[in-house]
């Protein structure tokens, strides 16, 4: 159903659709040509100017792809998409990332339902029309039966609340939000604050350019190498050639990539001298292929978890010359339990004259001026300020979007004290609202685009039971809800995960709820969807069509 008739009010709709979705990143553009090719109508609202969302955003210098690699991050819905596409590298930079999604859009011609430059600024479910109802901040109305929220999990940045911070008048740049126009280094003194992937990947190139980088660090990190290299002809045949049984691979993989199991041996099963040998090739070889060949129990045993650690901690003492410095490198957690980085040369950029590290557990930032930083330790004059502080993630965007669902009741009101949701997609009290990539899901820790199609294939069979039953409404009972966050919190617990304060604990950002959202059960949570669907879509509670009397 489509309709584009003027409302006499100016806010009622006046565009009707059968989904509305909120971003055009990865998902959202997936969600659109999915519900078109089962014959729905659908609107994408973004707020950025053009197709990618993070990958729109995160221009800053040294942004790569450091999960799975190419040709592995990518859509599987299209054998054709899949056969054209030449990926040069295996850790693709994003401005490739970005023109594979704008040859995705112009392919599948996905532009002419986006609406750009729109920044929708309240949701609310009408219970009576069984509708969403949007409102952009230009005021225009748009109402739908489905709300589908692609809104990202790493997109509602962390900005540091630091005394003075807004006083510096130098340039300030955040990673996750960097500008289109060249930002140059060249003579600047630059200091970054952050040292997780975006900082980490950013660090080196800001170094080869500035006159000199202050590097502002809170917590030190497990770093590897992302063994970065052109992909070969060769390589991409063979690629093609299998890649029915590669996509197989992929959605039997725990992280949804096309690898075996980890081997089943614990780490403490080896002499020291087979690990060492182990954690040296795997660190010859590099990208994120290291984490797939690890031992089985480095994310659950603290003695196996502590071998990798000692073994990195080595690494960087032996790459870092000044001892110092690499005391201040290396990290205290668990391994693996903060998000495992990829880099280029990142331990190496602290051997060169023109780059300091500061510590800040040791140094704290007592405020900024409008020309420099003052840490306990004294003034440190800079010309930019480049904040790689992360994000309010996974649970951030959709809170920020703030839905109203029954009874007016809104997102922050529900999700005060933690994420009530069921299979990370839908949430009690906000009846046809899907997510993407939500808490509760595997969502960051799974190959995003593969992730966001399985997620988006499973939402469109649930509105086809509603189309096949004549239901208006779908939603989960509460008792589904606890019975998932349990399940969430069980596996979670089973792992050092918790343990670690992360932005997967939700510990990076003030006065949010600190516990693991993500549901770490690997593709078992695809068989766990698939059962629900299976039976009925048992857990959630439907509402026939209500007609109005029109009708
Ligand atoms: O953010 P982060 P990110 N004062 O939260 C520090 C994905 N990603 O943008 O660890 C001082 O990891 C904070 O310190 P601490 C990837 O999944 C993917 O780097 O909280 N420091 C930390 O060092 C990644 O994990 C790709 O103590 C402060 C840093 O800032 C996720 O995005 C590329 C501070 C933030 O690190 C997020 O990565 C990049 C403060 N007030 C990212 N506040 C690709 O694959 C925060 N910090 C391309």
């Amino acid at each position: 159903m489509t309709s584009e008739q003027q409302s006499p009010h100016s806010h009622e709709p006046t565009h009707h659709y059968d989904a509305i979705i909120i971003g055009a990143g990865v998902s959202g553009l997936y969600a659109l040509h999915h519900l078109r090719e089962m014959g729905l109508t659908a609107r994408v609202f973004d707020g950025a100017s053009d197709i990618g969302g993070t990958w729109w955003y995160n221009r800053y210098p040294g942004a790569r792809v450091d999960g799975p690699g190419s040709p592995f991050y990518c859509y599987t819905f299209s054998d054709e998409l899949m056969q054209e596409w030449d990926w040069a590298e295996t850790q693709s930079k994003q401005s490739d990332v970005l023109k594979y999604l704008e040859h995705v859009a112009d392919k599948f011609d996905l532009r002419r339902d986006i609406q750009f430059d729109t920044w929708v600024q309240d949701a609310r479910y009408d219970e009576v029309a069984q509708r969403w109802t949007i409102e952009t901040r230009s005021g225009e109305c748009a109402s739908a039966q489905y709300l589908i929220c692609a809104v990202g999990a790493l997109s509602k940045a962390n900005r540091p609340n630091i005394a003075g911070i807004n006083d510096f008048a130098g340039e300030c740049y955040h990673t996750g939000s960097w500008p289109h126009d060249p930002v140059s280094f060249e003579g600047k003194r630059v200091a970054v604050i952050g040292t997780g992937s975006s900082g980490v990947q950013s660090i080196p190139e800001i170094a080869k350019e500035a006159s000199h980088l202050t590097v502002l660090q809170r917590t030190a990190q497990f770093t590897f190498p992302a063994g970065n290299r052109p992909l070969t002809d060769d390589d991409l045949d063979d690629v093609r050639s299998n890649w029915d049984a590669l996509i197989e691979k992929m959605r039997a993989h725990g992280g949804g990539f096309p690898a075996g199991p980890n081997p089943s041996r614990s780490a403490l099963d080896d002499t020291p001298e087979e690990r060492e040998a182990l954690y040296e090739s795997l660190w010859e070889q590099g990208s994120f292929q290291i984490f797939l060949k690890l031992y089985s129990d480095i994310a659950v045993n603290e003695e196996s978890n502590k071998t990798l650690s000692d073994f990195v901690r080595k690494k960087i003492s032996e790459i870092v010359d000044d001892a110092e410095t690499a005391r201040k490198l290396s990290p205290d957690h668990f391994v693996m339990t903060k998000r495992p980085i990829l880099d280029a040369g990142y331990f190496e950029t602290y051997n060169r004259d023109n780059v300091d590290l500061i510590d800040l557990r040791d140094d704290a930032i007592v405020r900024f001026t409008p020309t420099s930083v003052i840490t306990e330790s004294g003034e440190h004059p800079i010309d930019m300020l480049v904040l790689a502080t992360g994000y309010d993630a996974i649970s951030g965007s959709m809170l920020r979007l703030n839905p109203k669902g029954r009874g007016g009741v809104s997102l922050k009101e529900r999700w005060d004290e933690r994420y009530h949701n069921y299979l990370g997609m839908t949430i009690g009290g906000f009846p046809n609202l899907f997510m993407i990539h939500g808490p509760g899901s595997p969502g960051v820790f799974y190959n995003m685009p593969l992730g966001a199609e399985r997620q988006m294939d499973w939402i469109g069979k649930c509105m086809d039971h509603l189309r096949e039953k004549e239901l208006g409404s779908v939603e989960p009972v509460a008792d589904s809800e606890q019975a998932w966050f349990d399940e969430v919190t069980t596996i979670a617990n089973f792992t050092l995960f918790p343990r670690t304060d992360s932005w997967w604990t939700g510990a990076n950002v003030e006065g949010k709820p600190r516990y693991f959202s993500a549901y770490l059960g690997g593709a078992m949570y695809y068989d766990r969807i698939a059962d629900v669907a299976a039976n009925d879509f048992a857990g959630f509670v439907f509402e026939p069509v209500q007609r109005s009397d029109a009708e």
